[in-house]
């Protein structure tokens, strides 16, 4: 029996943890007391995960469906025969934009995943690369290109320093904090109080996040509208910090023009901030010696998610936060990142356009939103086959009964996962991955996002479980087979082809020792390498703080100035003016939520998650009145594009008007018994599928403020309940 220590891989805190490991098993999960972060904590999820591990539904051999849908086992040597002589022949035929990949969310926690899928993509000069992104954080992204140039420059929340955060929708005592890495966030946050600070949570719901501090009631959707009146009263009353801006930023006369026609007063009705409200905290915002805006996946997945992002920006740049202590900082990697993007090219917004819809690429990728239409539309450039890696698209992307439907017209469809799930039970072949404990780690895209920063390296705890391979050999022996070169650079690409491999593990260590805190090859003893983080393994924390004052310097904008008046910007408030008004007979807006004990589609079949839970939608007591809905009862939610059925819990944590329903739910995989045996429904199949129904500047996903209607379920029958079940529409509704 032994112990390793190594690091959590789930959510973004990354919390240390320490393994019990028995003949090569992971007998337990614990948190680990000595991480300098997470000391001693780590959430049920991140303990659970002995059960994900060692779970006997999780997918240990390659596994090929057969004609009646049922899988097989075969070996690697046939399923990656089989996958490359396929891939080529359709290369052959269709050129080698036929060929699309879509990653998930766990594919961004491996330090080798996406850049090999990357390379890979690359090599075959495929512009059909997807994400969670889109459904998740793209929009950020975006605005960031238009802010400074750089899409990868995401500024973070200094929760440690500061005295008033604005938070919106963002739920970090239950997500445990995104886009930001801070392990404890729920203590970093109370000290904002214990300073005498304020946190003020703008959400439709009166999360766990909202009640443990102050709850801003917001419309779903509400948020450009809220962060335009508090731009406005900045301006209005004086309250700008324009000698800060005129340091950083360019176009702060042209926002000012931009914001005149949003006073508190015309806002209300759209953000459902009272005026009162919104003065009081453009006031206070500019008030408090250090503030910030900080907003998340709540502002991500609306209607103008990109426009929300860029006006946290803006706000933070007015009342002269941005770059500074305590209010919004951009931290730094202990590798050379903005070289790194620089030289290889990833870090583009807008640089290629998509097939459908025209889409501006975001770091490269689609918004995995036009996938059906890419599989479904002919002519040059369709999409005939496609890997899926680390994802469950039919449970995470809008339109979800329409993409389920067209993975049935692709020619081959690969999925590289733990389990068969709802997206692996439509594959040709299901490959397991390896765990996160069964592999070697370096968190490679958090390391600017922590704020305290922070670095660590972990060895795979346990070996693979039967043939499990991890992803990036499994795309470099894919790639061989194919004879293509895999690699984000040109020189890496021909090397591949060269037969030159050098490990993952010597590029980190590369990178490292080369970085800003690099031992520079001996040459400056002490500083970071590989070898230095092995003999570490809780990690090492590198500074008190990130650093601030050099956002200048990492500006890719000519003039290095933040643009706070893009064009695209413009165009963009213009047309939020003009969004049509929801349907008078979808009167309610869909929301989402995330739980404690679910983590999007994936952790539904670990028991110690899954006790007594249920999906269910959550409504005000006013709107179940209303829609004549008891507590517990059965309610059928309706939006133009589906029906789902659930239970109500009726509860007045819920704004009015509004109707919460977590994500993830719907299993009928192949493989996951405990989560299928649980019941709920895919949320998505009420998200248009629609690729004009996308957010415009990132292609976000829009899968917060849905209209819909709510009602009792009048009638009982077997298809309507098959319907509900699998989350495809339900044809006749008419009770609601
Ligand atoms: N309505 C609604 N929809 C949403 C959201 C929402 O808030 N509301 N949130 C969106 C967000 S933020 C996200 S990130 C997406 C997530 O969307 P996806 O990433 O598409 O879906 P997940 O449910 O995270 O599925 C992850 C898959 O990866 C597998 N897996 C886990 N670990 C590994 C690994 O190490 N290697 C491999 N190869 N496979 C692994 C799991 O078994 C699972 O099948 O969902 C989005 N969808
Ligand atoms: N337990 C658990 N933790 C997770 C995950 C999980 O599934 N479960 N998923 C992980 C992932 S992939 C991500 S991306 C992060 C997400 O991390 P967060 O964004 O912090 O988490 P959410 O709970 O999605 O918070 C979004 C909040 O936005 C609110 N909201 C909805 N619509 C609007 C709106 O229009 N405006 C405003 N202001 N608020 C709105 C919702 O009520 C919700 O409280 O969490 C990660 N952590
Ligand atoms: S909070 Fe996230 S990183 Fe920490 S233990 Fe839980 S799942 Fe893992
Ligand atoms: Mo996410």
């Amino acid at each position: 029996m032994g112990e390793a220590v190594t690091y959590c891989r789930i959510c973004e805190p990354l919390c240390g943890l320490t393994a019990t490991v028995e003949d090569g098993v992971v007998a337990a999960i614990r948190a680990d007391r000595a991480h300098p972060l997470s000391r001693g904590f780590a959430c049920p999820k991140g303990i659970a995960m002995t059960e994900v591990q060692n779970d006997p539904d999780r997918v240990v051999r390659p596994l090929r469906r057969r004609a009646d849908g049922t899988f097989e086992p075969v070996t690697w040597d046939d399923a990656l025969g089989d996958i490359a002589w396929r891939l080529n022949a359709l290369r052959r035929e269709h050129g080698g934009d036929s060929i699309g990949w879509y990653f998930g969310n766990p594919a961004t926690f491996s330090y080798t995943h996406p850049l090999w899928l990357n390379g890979f993509m690359r090599a075959l000069g495929s512009p059909h690369l997807y994400s969670a992104g889109s459904q998740d954080t793209n929009s950020r992204f975006a605005a960031s290109a238009l802010l400074y140039g750089s899409p990868h420059l995401v500024p973070l929340p200094d929760i440690e320093r500061t005295d008033f955060l604005l938070m919106l929708g963002a739920n970090p005592l239950v997500s445990h904090g995104s886009l930001v890495s801070a392990p404890r966030i729920r203590e970093s946050l109370k000290g904002i109080v214990e300073r005498g600070g304020r946190v003020v949570v703008g959400d439709p719901r009166r999360t766990e996040t909202a009640r443990a501090f102050e709850h801003l009631p917001i419309a779903p959707d509400g948020d450009a509208w809220l962060l335009l009146s508090l731009l406005n009263v900045l301006f209005h009353d004086g309250l700008a910090d324009i000698d800060s801006c005129v340091r950083q930023a360019r176009g702060l006369a042209t926002l000012r023009g931009l914001v005149r026609d949003f006073p508190p007063e015309r806002t209300a009705p759209h953000s459902g901030v009272a005026p009162d409200a919104a003065r009081g905290l453009a006031h206070d915002l500019a008030s408090a010696p250090h503030a910030v805006v900080y907003g998340r996946t709540g502002t991500c997945l609306g209607t103008h998610a990109t426009l929300v992002a860029f006006l946290i920006d803006a706000v933070n740049a007015v009342t002269g936060n941005l770059d500074r202590p305590g209010g919004a900082v951009f931290g730094e990697s202990p590798l050379p990142v903005d070289e790194i993007v620089k030289l290889s090219g990833l870090g583009t917004y807008g640089r290629t356009h998509s097939r459908i819809g025209g889409f501006p690429d975001v770091l490269g990728t689609f918004p995995a939103g036009i996938m059906a239409d890419e599989i479904t539309t002919p002519g040059p450039g369709r999409m005939r086959a496609l890997i899926v890696s680390a994802g469950n698209p039919v449970l995470s992307v809008p339109g979800a009964t329409a993409l389920d439907a067209a993975l049935d017209e692709l020619d081959l469809l690969v999925c590289i996962d733990l389990y068969v799930g709802e997206t692996g039970r439509k594959a040709d072949y299901v490959l397991p991955a390896t765990t996160f404990l069964e592999r070697e780690d370096f968190p490679l895209p958090f390391l600017q996002n922590h704020l305290t920063p922070y670095v660590t390296w972990t060895e795979a705890v346990v070996p693979p479980r039967g043939e499990a391979r991890q992803e990036w050999e499994v795309i470099d022996e894919l790639a061989t087979r194919m004879g293509i070169g895999v690699g984000a650079f040109g020189p890496q690409r021909l090397a591949h082809r060269l037969g030159l491999r050098p490990s993952p593990r010597l590029m980190v260590d590369a990178l490292l020792r080369s970085g800003p805190r690099g031992d520079r090859f001996g040459l400056r003893p002490g500083g970071l390498s590989l070898r230095k983080l092995r003999k570490n393994p809780h990690g090492i924390v590198l500074a008190d703080h990130q650093p601030t004052g050099r956002l200048r310097r990492r500006i890719t904008h000519p003039d290095r100035r933040v643009q706070l008046a893009p064009d695209e910007i413009a165009a963009e408030i213009r047309r939020l003016q003009e969004a049509p008004r929801a349907p008078a007979d979808l009167p309610l807006r869909l929301i989402g939520l995330r739980e404690p004990r679910s983590h999007n589609s994936w952790m539904h079949n670990a028991p110690s998650l899954m006790r007594a839970r249920r999906q269910t939608a959550r409504l005000n007591p006013r709107d179940a009145a209303r829609h004549g809905l008891e507590d517990g009862a059965l309610c059928e939610i309706t939006s133009a594009h589906g029906t789902i059925r659930l239970p109500v819990t009726i509860t007045d944590e819920i704004t009015p008007g509004v109707v919460a329903v977590p994500h993830g739910w719907g299993h009928e995989g192949g493989g996951w018994r405990v989560a299928n045996a649980n019941g709920g429904v895919n949320v998505n199949v009420l998200a248009s599928p629609e690729p004009d129904d996308l957010e415009r500047l990132a292609g976000m996903a829009r899968l917060n403020g849905i209209p819909v209607k709510v009602g009792p379920v009048m009638r009982e029958s077997n298809t309507e309940d098959i319907g509900s079940r699998s989350g495809r529409p339900v044809t006749d509704t008419g009770n609601c």
